[in-house]
């Protein structure tokens, strides 16, 4: 039985979304984050030493990192499903965009998530204005115009065909809703870019994406 430590609204959505979506049984172990620090509890690092999620283990294996949990996944219980045939004209954007989403997508979203959130830290009342100061400055000069290059790229590939990797939907599409999910939430993105949004729309309309959300519990993304 395969077992998914789910810390919640977290990248571990994804995997029981793909779960969900190749119907293979499992199981959820609920993680909370710290309120406060917003990290994983220690108990996760019993898991696997990182201590974050997704973690899952299947058998006597236990494997992390959500690209690499996909790729896992659709091989051994995909059977041909939700990954174009290797060799195929799609494979390549397929592998590509599952690497994508952590790999170039994600850092920007994550930075502007600590630069934000370093202005309303505790620190003593002379070094607020220095810091706010500076955060400022990485969010607009480096930061946000990241985040607007990586938005108009995904939106123009996404006028190209209807799923990234190509006509069909896949396991890239799963793996790459966490950036457009942090992106809607606190990376600019909205109606200004239909095609990222309309992407959103339907993917929330699956009903797999419904009963992995049941699974999951609170799915509110960081702002
Ligand atoms: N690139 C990793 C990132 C894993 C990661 O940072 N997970 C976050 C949840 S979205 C986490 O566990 N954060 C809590 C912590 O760092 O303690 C992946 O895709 O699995």
């Amino acid at each position: 039985m395969i077992t998914v430590h789910h810390l919640n609204n977290s990248r571990s959505q994804r995997v029981l979304w793909l779960l969900e979506e190749l119907e293979v049984p499992y199981e959820v172990k609920r993680y909370e984050r710290d309120p406060r620090t917003m990290l994983a509890p220690a108990s996760l690092r019993a898991v696997h030493p990182l201590g974050k999620s997704p973690v899952i283990t299947d058998g006597g294996d236990t494997l992390a990192e959500s690209g690499a949990i996909v790729e896992y996944l659709v091989e051994r219980y995909g059977a041909g499903r939700l990954a174009p045939r290797p060799g195929s004209k799609e494979r390549p954007r397929y592998i590509y965009w599952l690497h994508y989403a952590e790999g170039s997508a994600m850092p920007p979203l994550v930075m502007k998530l600590i630069f934000s959130r370093l202005k309303s830290q505790k620190m003593p009342f002379f070094a607020k204005p220095i810091a706010r100061g500076i955060a400022d400055r990485v969010l607009t000069g480096f930061i946000e115009p990241q985040i607007a290059l990586h938005l108009d790229y995904m939106e123009s590939e996404l006028g190209k065909s209807a799923w990234f990797a190509g006509p069909d939907f896949s396991a890239a599409d799963i793996q790459m809703s966490f950036p457009l999910e942090a992106a809607s939430a606190r990376g600019g993105l909205d109606d200004r870019r239909p095609n990222l949004m309309g992407f959103l729309g339907r993917i929330h309309a699956r009903p797999a994406y419904q009963h992995a959300l049941e699974k999951g519990g609170r799915y509110e993304l960081l702002r």
